[in-house]
Formats: structure tokens, C-alpha cells, sequence
């Protein structure tokens, strides 16, 4: 019998820690989106990296021998300038930082600087983990490494100087964060091998909402498994939001047009307290007014 309840314990905690992999990322119902324009996106760039900076679209790729950091026209999808990194590093996240750019490198822990308008490499840092998805908040650099932990870096010296571990609201840690941006105090991430983006707070990890990108790209036109969705930018100026996907023709402006309305489990349950209260204030009160008219009467 004890050894039941033991089993029965370790059950219940193994189902509670397990990574939030198995349904969607949230409870709540995923903001609804409307796509505004279809852009051209090079079908042979394996997005791992996108950002838009001051009127120009920079765009990270991976893959060994096939990595670049690039400069894209966003209405025709032409690679207008192009760096090739050498054949040991595989391109992975990318941000801006001053009149920098920095790319991550997945296994290789080098982070390339360079000059965001000739693509001279300025110098190189290193850091511990997979490097996966980068952005930053103006004040750090935001890693991910494929877990549900986010690192806040020293832009200056790589050096971490916070982190936050990502969850559900089922309290599950959210594993395979991957490209990221930061959206007007919040950031976006994408979950690799899925079609969502989640909206993250940075300050505590908790996932606020989400977005449900299944079907926006019509997959007949995608042969490679690895085509999945990848790309986030933000075009802070314009209140623009592009996405695309690795491997992908096509390069999309989203506009993200309701949160979600249905409470999460957590909101309903406080409604129903609160609706309980409510009753029980009104009963109360109703017996009071019974006795006081009692009294007066008596
Ligand atoms: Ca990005």
C-alpha cells in the first residue's frame, strides 16, 4: 500500500515537472493575427536569425558552409549584401546593438561583432551554452540555448548577468526556445519544431500569450522537414512584425490584432471566487436587513 502511494506520488510529480512539449504552449486561446503583406524570402536561406533595424532587414543563416549574415531588400527578398562565415561555424541568432550586429554560432560558442554597415568583423566573444536565439532590451542581450532558460548578457563582455527559466501556466518549464525579438517590453519567441510564438515577460519568464502560426505558410511548397518556422523581426518605427521560417519562399508582416479573451484557468477560478463572494456578500447582507427590520418591527 505505501509503496503505491510513493508510486502514485512520484506519478504525480513526473507529470508536473514533465517540459510543456505535449499541447500548446498556453491554456489561453492564442491571439488571434492577420497577415498585411507577402513578401519573397530566398528559399535557400536557412533562417536562424532576423532583425530590422533603422529601415533594413538583416537576416542570420546556419547550416556548416551555408552560414552568412546578410542585408535583404524586403520587397523583393534580394540579398543585397553578404558575409560568408567559414566552414566550422553554423549561423545561428541575431541582433543589433548600437551600430553592431551580433551573431551567435550554435556548438561553436563564438559570437561574431561587426560593423552593421560593411560586415567587418570587429571582434569576438564567447559564452558557455548552445547559442540558438538572440535579441535584446536595450540593456542586455537576450540568449536562448534551446532549453527554457533565457540569458541576460553583458552586451559589452557576454557575461550573463540575469536569467529567467520560461514556463506554461501549468508551471512547466518550456523547452526549445529559439529565435527571438524583443516587442514592446515583451519577448517573442519561437518554439522549434512548432508553428507558435510565445509571448514571454521578461522579468518573471511566464508565458503572457501566444500565437498560432499554423497554415500561413502552405507547406505543399516546403519539402525539407527542417522548413520550419523561424523568424521574428520588429519594426519598432512602424509597428510592423515580420516572420518567416527556415528554408521558407515566402517572408510575412503580421499584425497581431486581439489577445486572447478567454480567461486562463487561473483568471476563472479567481471569476468564480469572486463570484462567490459576491453571493455570499449579498446573503449577508440580506439576513441583516431581515434582522434589523425584525428588530425595528419587534
Ligand atoms: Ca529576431
Amino acid at each position: 500500500m505505501r509503496q503505491q502511494a510513493i508510486l502514485l506520488v512520484a506519478v504525480i510529480f513526473a507529470v508536473a515537472l514533465s517540459p510543456a512539449m505535449a499541447g500548446p504552449p498556453s491554456s489561453r486561446r492564442p491571439d488571434a493575427y492577420r497577415v498585411v503583406q507577402v513578401f519573397p524570402h530566398d528559399p535557400g536561406a536557412f533562417t536562424q536569425g532576423l532583425v530590422y533595424v533603422d529601415g533594413h532587414l538583416y537576416e542570420s543563416t546556419g547550416l556548416n558552409g551555408r552560414s552568412s549574415l546578410r542585408l535583404v531588400d524586403l520587397q523583393t527578398g534580394r540579398v543585397l549584401q553578404r558575409h560568408d562565415l567559414p566552414g566550422e561555424y553554423f549561423g545561428e541568432g541575431l541582433t543589433d546593438w548600437g551600430n553592431d550586429l551580433v551573431q551567435l554560432t550554435w556548438k561553436t560558442g563564438t559570437a561574431f561583432i561587426y560593423d552593421r554597415f560593411t560586415f567587418a568583423v570587429r571582434r569576438t566573444l564567447h559564452y558557455p551554452e548552445e547559442g540558438w536565439g538572440l535579441t535584446h532590451d536595450g540593456k542586455n542581450l537576450i540568449l536562448s540555448d534551446g532549453s527554457s532558460v533565457l540569458h541576460f548578457l553583458d552586451p559589452d563582455t557576454f557575461r550573463e548577468v540575469r536569467r529567467i527559466s520560461v514556463k506554461d501556466d501549468q508551471g512547466r518549464p518550456l523547452l526549445n526556445l529559439n529565435e527571438l525579438e524583443y516587442v514592446r517590453g515583451e519577448i517573442y519567441a519561437n518554439v522549434w519544431q512548432t508553428n507558435w510564438i510565445v509571448r514571454i515577460s521578461p522579468r518573471t519568464g511566464r508565458v503572457l500569450g501566444w500565437i498560432d502560426l499554423s497554415g500561413i505558410m502552405d507547406k505543399s511548397q516546403l519539402t525539407d522537414p527542417d522548413a520550419v518556422l523561424n523568424g521574428i523581426a520588429y519594426d519598432a518605427r512602424w509597428d510592423r512584425l515580420f516572420v518567416t521560417g527556415k528554408l521558407w519562399p515566402k517572408l510575412f508582416e503580421i499584425k497581431v490584432t486581439s489577445a486572447a479573451k478567454e480567461p486562463a484557468a487561473g483568471e476563472k477560478a479567481l471569476v468564480t471566487q469572486a463570484r462567490r463572494r459576491g453571493i455570499l456578500y449579498w446573503c449577508l447582507t440580506q439576513r441583516y436587513a431581515k434582522l434589523r427590520l425584525a428588530t425595528q418591527t419587534g
